[in-house]
């Protein structure tokens, strides 16, 4: 199962650091001096002792150990500064893990980043919080097709259960997906990207509650990663995947009209202006999806419905409005 290779990555990121890989360049680039083989010396009880008096520094002839060479340097290099990187050892050990399924066995690809929150309610307290195992949540796809229909699946944290599959739904064997509760009843909700370019909304037990409009490639993907956030500050969450900007109920707030809607957009109130902008590759834009500015002339294709959405849509009038974005003069 490639999740769990996901998931190693995540891992050998946070263990790298056990890697004595600087430690030994630390020692080993110490500057020195080119040439020179009277830099140390031994005092009267035999310690190393090191000159400060080097012959070859005072004619400027010696280079220090960088990094690199300087900008246009062709000379012999100075085999002193050589550094052999010490190599670390990571040996991952696998908990568990899974190739097959109740629902669609033969679906059993992932190429997203799985997501961990907790759906059920494990400890039967009517709840689903931190006090319940928490879950990981994920797509997978039939082998060779992760641009086609995927499965919707969540297994309980310690690997012993199945607790979601849900097949049948379009979604996007290569969609990532954004886990949160985005109508405040204290359960989570799932949103992923369907086949169609379509932004969709499960329940924690699977249910689909809304399908959005289809929006074009650019600016929904198939492999767009959704984001839920705040974007306004009125308590209630908007939802950001690729380029557009959805309502919680699913309706469109906005779509810009740059960046590139593949990867992952990015929020944050850039203004400190109360309201958070999304990023989006070359562009940012307001909470309704006006350009506040981009380094790209426009490449994203306008929202153009070709389907009944399930949810309703809000005018489109906000999309013209200029960005509400505060500029240095403005503030
Ligand atoms: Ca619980
Ligand atoms: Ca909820
Ligand atoms: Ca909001
Ligand atoms: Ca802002």
């Amino acid at each position: 199962m490639e999740a769990s290779a996901g998931s190693t990555s995540a891992s050998t990121g946070a263990v790298t650091p056990t890697t004595s890989t600087s430690g030994a360049s630390d020692s080993e680039a110490t500057p020195t001096t080119g040439g020179s083989q009277s830099a140390t010396a031994s005092d009267d009880t035999g310690a190393p002792v090191t000159s400060s008096t080097d012959a070859s520094s005072s004619t400027g002839a010696d280079m220090a150990c960088l990094d690199m060479p300087p900008p246009g340097f062709d000379g012999a290099q100075n085999p002193d500064c050589a550094a052999e990187p010490q190599i670390g050892v990571f040996k991952p050990v696998v908990e568990w893990s899974r190739d097959a399924w109740a629902v669609e066995p033969t679906s059993n690809q992932v190429l997203m980043t799985p997501v961990v929150a907790s759906l059920d309610d494990d400890n039967n307290d009517g709840k689903a919080d931190e006090n319940d195992l928490p879950d990981v949540i994920f797509v997978t796809y039939n082998p060779g097709n992760h641009y086609g229909p995927g499965v919707l699946r969540a297994m309980s944290g310690d690997g012993a259960k199945e607790v979601l599959n849900v097949a049948g739904k379009e979604v996007c064997g290569h969609s990532g997906l954004a886990v949160g509760d985005i109508d405040n009843d204290g359960r989570l909700e799932i949103i992923s990207v369907s086949v169609k370019n379509e932004l969709k909304r499960f329940e924690h037990d699977g249910t689909l509650t809304w399908t959005s409009k289809i929006y074009g490639p650019q600016a929904l993907h198939c492999g767009s990663y959704p984001s839920i956030a705040d974007l306004d500050g009125d308590g209630t969450p908007e939802i950001v995947a690729g380029a557009i900007i959805l309502n919680a109920d699913g309706s469109r707030r906005g779509v810009g009209q740059h960046g590139n809607a593949f990867f992952i957009s990015t929020v944050a109130d850039l203004d400190q202006d109360g309201k958070q902008e999304v990023i989006v590759g070359n562009a940012v834009y307001d909470d309704k999806g006006a350009t506040c500015g981009s380094t790209a002339r426009a490449t994203a294709t306008p929202a153009s419905p070709t389907s009944t959405p399930t949810a309703s849509p809000r005018s489109s009038s906000a999309r013209a409005a200029p960005c509400a974005c505060k500029t240095p003069s403005a503030r």
